[in-house]
């Protein structure tokens, strides 16, 4: 889980970093002079090191060069996932028949003003036919639990509290 969660931020991250890109291209002004400085530093530590005549590595530069590097692929690589929500009210999902293609996000809101709900997958009580797939709490009103479906398959679930109500999530390639 806690793996999960540190992708499921690094994607968010990602995907800030790929909205700023793509909303304010005046920005990139701003890293030019950083890069400059960073080459400078190169320079200046290159020739002290040349001066005192003495194996030393560049320890600074280079991660960040690296790290720049890295940065820049992952961003033009990222894809948006699409999202849909599906509602939890005191009869059931809303819908229950949902049909999303692989990577979607589905976010899982409680919608009844009067009850918890707890989105899981089945089987009940276990939850282990899509590991990872489970709320672990009650949500509250408007509260909700977030899930990507990477993989195509079909996957009953239902509300661990009610456990009557059901959902299936079918996902395509
Ligand atoms: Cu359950």
């Amino acid at each position: 889980m806690k793996r999960s969660l540190a992708i499921t931020l690094s994607i968010a991250a990602l995907a800030f970093a790929g909205c700023q890109t793509a909303t304010t291209p005046a920005t990139p002004p701003a890293t030019p002079p950083v890069v400059a400085t960073t080459t400078q530093q190169i320079s200046t530590q290159q020739t002290t090191a040349s001066q005192q005549t003495t194996q030393q590595d560049p320890p600074v530069a280079m991660p960040a060069e690296l790290k720049t590097k890295m940065t820049i692929t992952a961003v033009k690589d990222y894809k948006p996932y699409p999202v849909m929500t599906v509602g939890l009210a005191d009869d059931g999902f809303y819908p229950s028949d949902i049909r999303i293609t692989a990577g979607t996000k589905v976010v899982f809101q409680n919608i009844d003003e009067n009850g918890e709900h707890w989105p899981a997958s089945d089987p009940h009580p276990i939850h282990n036919g899509l590991p990872g797939l489970d709320a672990k709490k009650a949500l509250k009103y408007n509260e909700f639990y977030e899930y990507i479906f990477d993989k195509p398959g079909t996957y009953p679930m239902h509300d661990h509290l009610n456990p009557n109500f059901k959902a299936v999530v079918t996902v395509t390639e």
